[in-house]
């Protein structure tokens, strides 16, 4: 058993951080307000290794992206995979909306092909996201797919396959429009390709003006911003892709800011040393609002589980420094089968939300007054300073006043679920 917070201490331990940050203009009660408005988009591939829930025709190929690992208990159907996402959430404090990809949809026996998608196909998701009051955000799937065995999808120089996902594409924004439409909040729609290439391509350029025009029939069907916001997410590399990549930064940024759609940055999808944060406030000054992909790379993988390390602190600060709140979309994408998928869940969208805690209850005024005083050395050694205040405390009393475990507690209640229910299954 993992230790249990006493209410008393977590109560006592607050007051007295609550005091030392309002010495410094930080309003402790405020800022737990703000935070539990806060809504983090958590993905549902990370409980099934991004197997998707499609009756499916052949065996599928994978696009450059894959879950490592054989823990056991992965989720093998919507049920369970819902059961495994609403036991994550009932651990993590404040608001999740669920992040779904076109792959889950549920057909009910029956082979559906992915231009023919409709948003019936996905009334369990919908009901489950109202019982559960949490919204929805989705993504076309062109990956896992024989039309993707080429490696190219969108920017595909054979028509057939250009069209074919184009339709998807279409089906796939229909169906976000009506979720967002039903749920009145809008669902983020995200469209990640795998298209490159494994070795140099003598016509780079091609492939991309194929994009733009595919990109552009797509976006041509208007829907109410209210129901539906587009985003379009790059990448440098991926396995298979490792020369050529037609979805480049570069490539969407012009895009993205031509035709006023989201630029999606995934924070594994950069050079290693290339962290996202610093991006932010340049997109923001061009654009209205941007989506996020919060993910870890290690070396050649993109999808490690997250972490409350330098780069997620950073991409928060940035957010709050920029007074960005309402203008970013926190969505989540890691997905590692190595241990309990649950587990993963929630340590990655636990730090998520702790990392957005730290940076509201940064006493920015501070900093700014050292940088406009010119006072630099003040600025670096209170930001140095800063990083040993008591957010801890504030974090128990979230989770205590969100009825979510304190600290560590929460293994016990995946440990008993691991039991229960995942090792039941084959
Ligand atoms: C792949 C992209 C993409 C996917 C998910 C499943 O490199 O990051 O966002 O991980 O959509
Ligand atoms: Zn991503």
């Amino acid at each position: 058993m993992y230790h249990l917070y006493k209410k008393d201490t977590v109560e006592q331990d607050y007051n007295s951080a609550k005091e030392l940050y309002g010495e410094l203009g930080v309003d402790t009660d405020a800022v737990l307000k703000q935070l539990s408005e806060f809504q983090v988009s958590m993905h549902c591939w990370q409980g099934d290794d991004v197997a998707g829930l499609e009756e499916k025709k052949e065996g599928v190929s994978g696009g450059g992206i894959m879950a490592t690992g054989n823990y056991p208990g992965r989720a093998r159907n919507g049920e369970e995979l819902r059961a495994d996402m609403e036991k994550a959430m009932s651990l993590i404090p404040g608001k999740q909306r669920v992040n779904l990809h076109a792959s889950y949809a549920e057909t009910d026996g029956a082979f559906v092909e992915r231009d023919e998608l409709r948003p019936e196909h996905f009334r369990k998701w919908i009901d489950w996201a109202k019982k559960n009051n949490t919204g929805i955000d989705f993504n076309s799937t062109f990956f896992a797919h024989p039309m993707a065995d080429s490696g190219f999808t969108l920017s595909s120089t054979d028509k057939n396959v250009r069209e074919f996902w184009i339709r998807h594409a279409k089906a796939c924004r229909e169906i976000a429009a009506a979720i967002g439409s039903e749920l009145g909040s809008p669902v983020v729609h995200n469209i990640w390709i795998p298209d490159g290439s494994k070795d140099l391509p003598a016509d780079r350029m091609l492939h991309r003006q194929i994009l733009r025009d595919s990109l552009d029939e797509i976006l041509s069907v208007k829907y109410d911003r209210n129901h539906i916001i587009d985003a379009v997410e790059s990448k440098l590399f991926g396995i298979g892709s490792e020369a050529y990549v037609v979805g480049s930064h570069e490539f969407y940024m012009g895009y993205a800011m031509t035709r006023d759609v989201m630029v999606c940055l995934d924070a594994g999808h950069f050079h290693p040393t290339e962290g996202i944060a610093d991006k932010i406030s340049s997109i923001l000054t061009f654009s209205e609002e941007l989506l996020l992909h919060v993910s870890r790379g290690v070396r050649w993988d993109s999808d490690h589980v997250i972490l409350l390390n330098d780069d997620l602190l950073s991409i928060a600060q940035e957010i709050k420094r920029c007074n960005a709140l309402d203008r970013v979309h926190f969505g989540l994408d890691f997905f590692d089968a190595s241990i309990n998928r649950l587990t993963a869940w929630v340590t990655g969208t636990r730090n998520a939300m702790k990392s957005v805690l730290i940076a509201l209850l940064e006493p920015t005024h501070l900093l700014r007054e050292a940088e406009e005083r010119g006072s630099l050395g003040d600025r670096l050694a209170l930001m140095e300073e800063l990083k040993t205040l008591p957010f801890g405390s504030v974090w128990n009393k979230f989770c205590l006043d969100q009825d979510v475990p304190v600290g560590a507690e929460w293994l016990n209640d995946i440990k008993e679920y691991e039991e229960k229910v995942l090792l039941n299954r084959e």
